[in-house]
């Protein structure tokens, strides 16, 4: 038996997935919602409410309480933690913990007493920054500038200085709390802290995850002097040296032996960032294949052969944990915007197959729609309001088949207008969530890209990709193998292009791209 365990610190969740490689199988799955099983922390949706809505902070504590939790709840569901030979995992990317001396000072955790209460006395900060915090615009321009604009941030780091970023975010702490920022020893991101709490260790942060914080230089895989420097002072100081996700950084700390039985000696492997760690549960790690995920916001990624960074500014390029470099773009009008069609229209998910299958044709005759009913990340649109360009029963919402491909075709193309800065062939793209099996849905994407879409369902990605990290790192398993087992795509669904569609959307791209430039 070679069980490897996954585990997931997501936004509102700590999920955990047992894998067996021998027997092929995911062989436990559980998960702690941190609003249902933790309301002392007061955070219903995984954050605590702020009467001002752009910041987004969490109770690290509320974290380390659900692990103490969620591996209870695993040993009492009879699950044998002692079989375990690995372990990885992923954490919401961004976020960021402070503490005011290295776990490496704090010797083993007490068995007798809480986490939670051993980890209190360690934090600098009380609380936790977030990926939904949009509250560093000053600090962002500040950066940027003193490095010498946003396309060199870009080019060093793989990002332009973004809001939600680790290093706008820790400048921001500095100059807002100045006496907490001296007390900072250590700076950790959620997915290497969880690999701290775990081994009693201070562990690095991993290159896939460290690529979301303006603060790597990605041609080096190090920090970056100037960004450090930009950052804030001292801060070279409070952050280890990255290393490779496939690092095998520490052993199970006795804490862990003892109140729940894992075996001494097992191996905890490097944590990442929750879209790196998707990638590998996807079975996507190599170029060429690339992943869709509809969920309330879309998000488009793929490995990257090479470094490259979008000069327009919107995609993030972070570490690829099997290697390399991946590229990821989020439409915040994803779900959103299908549903709000479907609202206005009354249309169910079958009426929306139909009406892309047999009711309209690839360009919808013309008729265009900019789906921006929320504001949107990719591209920027501030001010949120769709805009119907068209035929007149189009543009009065007196049809509704030309309005369900209208939202569907103007998500497919911006996806694609918004992917051309990768420089991959798509060959083959894997589609996840919600509307993963709506046919007209898959018929547009496979269209606009001209190319193969395989549905894929994976329950939880980002927990498998850590147990199946974990697999590779501890035990030297094979990507092919594992992706074979637990990630097959389901052949039987996919939609192959049709070329004969391809004029109609090249068309259909340039008219998009002249309407959004108006916008
Ligand atoms: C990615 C991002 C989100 C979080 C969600 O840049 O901010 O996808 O990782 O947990």
């Amino acid at each position: 038996m070679a069980q490897f365990l996954g585990l997931d610190s997501s936004t509102q969740s700590l999920s955990a997935l047992l894998i067996d490689t021998d027997a092929g199988k995911v062989i436990a799955e559980r998960s702690v919602n941190f609003g249902a099983r933790l309301p002392h922390y007061h955070s219903p949706t995984g954050f605590l409410p702020n009467a001002d809505p752009s910041i987004r902070h969490a109770d690290p504590l509320m974290w380390v309480e659900a692990l103490d939790l969620l591996l209870h709840e695993l040993r009492d569901a009879g699950v044998d933690l002692g079989k375990i030979r690995g372990i990885s995992g992923a954490g919401q990317q961004h976020g960021s913990v402070y503490l005011n001396k290295s776990v490496d000072q704090v010797g083993d955790w007490t068995p007798s007493l809480p986490l939670v209460d051993q980890v209190r006395p360690l934090l600098s900060r009380k609380t936790a920054p977030i990926w939904m915090d949009s509250s560093t615009s000053v600090e962002c321009a500040e950066i940027a500038q003193a490095v010498g604009g946003d396309e060199r941030v870009a080019t060093l780091s793989g990002s332009r200085a973004t809001l939600r970023f680790t290093g706008p975010q820790i400048r921001r702490f500095s100059k807002t709390s100045p006496g907490e920022w001296q007390q900072t020893a250590e700076i950790h991101l959620v997915s290497s802290f969880i690999p701290s709490l775990l081994t009693g260790k201070s562990i690095n942060i991993d290159l896939g995850d460290g690529a979301g914080m303006n603060l790597l230089d990605l041609s080096t895989g190090q920090w970056s002097d100037a960004l450090l420097e930009a950052t804030a002072t001292g801060l070279a100081g409070k952050l280890k040296p990255p290393v490779a996700s496939a690092t095998l950084v520490g052993e199970i700390a006795g804490y862990f032996v003892q109140k729940f039985g894992f075996a001494p000696g097992t191996k905890v492997v490097a944590f990442t960032g929750d879209n790196p760690s998707s990638l590998i549960g996807m079975g996507a790690s190599q170029p060429g294949t690339a992943v869709i995920s509809l969920g309330t916001s879309d998000t488009v990624f793929t490995a990257m052969a090479s470094k490259r960074t979008d000069p327009r500014g919107y995609g993030s390029v972070f570490g690829n944990p099997a290697g390399g470099f991946m590229s990821l773009a989020c439409f915040s009008n994803g779900s959103l915007a299908r549903e709000e069609i479907a609202r206005r229209f009354g249309l169910s998910w079958g009426d929306f197959a139909t009406a892309i299958v047999e009711k309209t044709k690839p360009g919808n005759g013309g008729n265009l729609l900019l789906p921006y009913f929320v504001p949107e990340i990719t591209p920027r649109v501030l001010k949120a309001g769709a805009r119907w360009f068209g035929s007149d029963a189009f543009v009065t919402g007196q049809d509704a088949a030309a309005a369900a491909r209208a939202v569907v075709e103007a998500q497919a193309i911006s996806m694609r207008l918004h992917s051309d800065w990768i420089g991959e062939k798509m060959h083959t793209i894997l589609v996840t969530g919600g509307a993963s099996r709506n046919q007209g849905l898959l018929r547009v994407l496979a269209d606009v890209f001209q190319a193969t879409i395989l549905p894929l369902s994976v329950a939880n990605s980002s927990a498998l990709g850590g147990a199946l990290r974990a697999a590779q790192a501890v035990e030297g398993r094979v990507w092919p193998e594992l992706y074979a087992t637990f990630c097959p795509p389901e052949r039987a669904l996919a939609v192959t292009p049709d070329s004969g569609a391809r004029p109609a959307y090249d068309l259909f791209a340039t008219n998009f791209a002249q309407q959004l430039s108006q916008i």
